[in-house]
């Protein structure tokens, strides 16, 4: 038995998770540096943010989605009675692993704190997943029972998964008529802090997707720390956005954050700019979580709808360009608020409180973290010298049975793949993923500062900026460009993009290369495929 466990009793009777933690030696250092993070040895996550507003904020609304809207009391109550249809219907018992299909919708997040509150685990994916995908996944984490919303059946019963026993729909009364015969109140399971609650798969580009583990405590851990220190939400607010739940962004942003402070989640099954712009002035939401791209594109059609309900709006998931910036202050007088987050840490561990903003850097460490920008070796590099980003905090990588483990953590602290560079005043100001920046006649060039200049020219709508092989330069500036009311490129145009790179930074760093694309390849959560780009997959 390892030091945790012999702590505190683990809830979980099926191990499986649990028995597939990463060695202690490869765990990266924990932290609980404010005294809203020491937490006690025991708690059920699912109950400490549903049901402490059930006291106070019962007839609130909870969530409001198309479809529905639910008050906390109303939530907790499908929370409570899909929990026993797990339990009494398909004998889950704590440790259990749960597959949930759905967007984002009431039901989805019902079904996310029943497992939890039954002390399950919790595996949210992302709708648009194939058969392949899912069972990857569902083999990767041994899942034996899934919730899936009914529209989304076939793909999961396409799957090969020899360990899913049980698969239970909802949108079809399936799961709605098993819920009407069970009890509205539920006991939580007495699960530890630090028993698992997610395993939340990573977006990965290449190779078998990883697993990350988190513990009730962490659920918790990025409300107190980014949600209490940073975001600052208050019980009046009215969460919006668009990532999906599966996305541990969006876990937080319109689930996690919203509940601790007992305000009001708006959920969106489809959420791209078009749709949020008309929904946030409908719902007369507060606090908006999506993309850096998404922002850009509702800038440009901000005037025609009424945003002035907004208060924060939160940016994570890629860079956000200082144009994108500047244009959604100029659009709606609020200053974005960048942040930088991963699976492995859960949620934002740079970012700055809206006074803190300075814009184009990411942020300073959010408080309870601690974040250094260091060498290959290891050794803290110079104020304003870029170097690989190394955070460490309440939260922390710790994959499902991965040899990735040893690549992640460096003598304690989360290795992130991002190169940065922190400034005299401490702050710190992304680069590019370490992987990507382009060394062109031994100059080091961002492809994200590249993209922030052409950005700047009114005919790009979007673009992506990536290295290219070259035999006398080793690698050169490419660009794939979309443009702004679906123009076609020529060549006097490729000069003219061209030109504007080399006013607007310094001209070494100019796209030798400009491509023109319909639509630039990106991942469900939102992120430029730079390694489709490198292999010449654009549309
Ligand atoms: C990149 C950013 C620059 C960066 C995430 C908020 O994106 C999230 O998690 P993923 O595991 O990806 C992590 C990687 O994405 N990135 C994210 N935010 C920024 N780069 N500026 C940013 N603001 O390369 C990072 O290593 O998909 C974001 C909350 C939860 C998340 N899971």
């Amino acid at each position: 038995m390892d030091g945790m466990m012999m702590e505190t009793v683990s809830a979980h009777i099926d191990g499986f998770a649990r028995e597939r933690l990463p060695p202690r030696d490869q765990w990266p250092e924990f932290r609980f540096t404010l005294p809203q993070l020491r937490y006690p040895a025991r708690l059920n996550c699912a109950s400490v943010l549903l049901d402490r507003n059930l006291a106070a904020r019962a007839d609130h609304p909870a969530l409001v989605t198309p479809a529905e809207t639910l008050t906390y009391g109303q939530l907790a109550e499908r929370v409570n009675r899909i929990a026993h249809v797990l339990v009494n219907r398909t004998g889950l018992v704590p440790g259990n692993r749960v597959l949930l299909r759905g967007a984002n919708t009431a039901w989805m997040v019902a079904a996310y704190f029943a497992v939890l509150k039954a002390g399950g685990i919790v595996v949210a994916t992302m709708p648009l997943l194939r058969a392949k995908e899912l069972g990857q996944i569902l083999r990767k984490a041994s899942i034996s029972h899934a919730l899936c919303d009914a529209r989304l059946r076939d793909a999961l019963a396409e799957a090969d998964a020899p360990a899913l026993r049980h698969v239970l729909h909802w949108g079809d009364g399936e799961l709605e008529a098993l819920c009407d015969a069970e009890s509205r109140d539920f006991k939580a399971c007495d699960t530890a802090a630090e028993d698992i609650a997610l395993i939340g798969f990573t977006s990965g580009t290449t190779g078998e997707p990883k697993g990350t583990l988190h513990f009730h405590r962490d659920m918790l851990a990025i409300c107190d720390a980014y949600g209490r220190e940073v975001l600052r939400p208050e019980p009046s607010d009215v969460f919006i956005g668009s990532p999906p739940l599966a996305f541990t962004f969006g876990l937080g942003g319109l689930v996690l954050f919203p509940f601790s402070v007992g305000a009001t989640a708006v959920l969106l099954e489809r959420a791209s700019p078009e749709d949020l712009l008309p929904a946030i002035a409908r719902h007369h939401a507060t606090v908006c979580f999506t993309a850096p791209t998404a922002y850009r594109a509702m800038a440009a059609k901000a005037g025609e709808h009424d945003l002035s309900s907004l208060r924060k709006c939160v940016s994570a998931g890629e860079a956000l360009p200082r144009p994108v910036f500047d244009a959604w202050r100029e659009a709606t007088g609020l200053s974005l608020m960048d942040g930088i987050g991963a699976t492995e840490m859960l949620h934002i561990f740079i970012a700055a409180r809206e006074e803190q903003i300075r814009p184009g850097a990411t942020g300073l460490p959010v408080p309870g973290y601690e974040a250094k920008v260091i060498d290959a070796d290891g050794a803290k590099v110079p104020r304003g010298t870029p170097g690989r980003l190394a955070v460490r905090g309440p939260t922390g990588c710790r994959y499902l049975d991965d040899p990735r483990q040893a690549r992640y953590v460096e003598d304690g602290w989360n290795i992130t793949g991002d190169t940065y560079i922190q400034d005299g005043d401490g702050y710190f100001w992304y680069q590019a993923r370490s992987d990507d920046m382009i060394i062109s006649a031994g100059y080091n060039i961002a492809g994200p500062e590249v993209e922030a200049a052409l950005l700047t020219h009114p005919l790009v709508q979007e673009c992506g900026v990536i290295g290219v092989p070259d035999d006398e330069r080793g690698m050169v500036v490419k660009a794939f460009v979309v443009l702004a009311d679906g123009g076609a490129g020529d060549a006097a145009l490729v000069r003219a993009l061209q030109e504007h790179v080399k006013a607007e930074i310094a001209p070494y760093k100019y796209p030798r290369q400009v491509e023109f694309v319909d639509r630039l390849p990106r991942t469900e959560t939102g992120k430029l495929q730079r390694f489709a780009l490198r292999q010449g997959v654009v549309a």
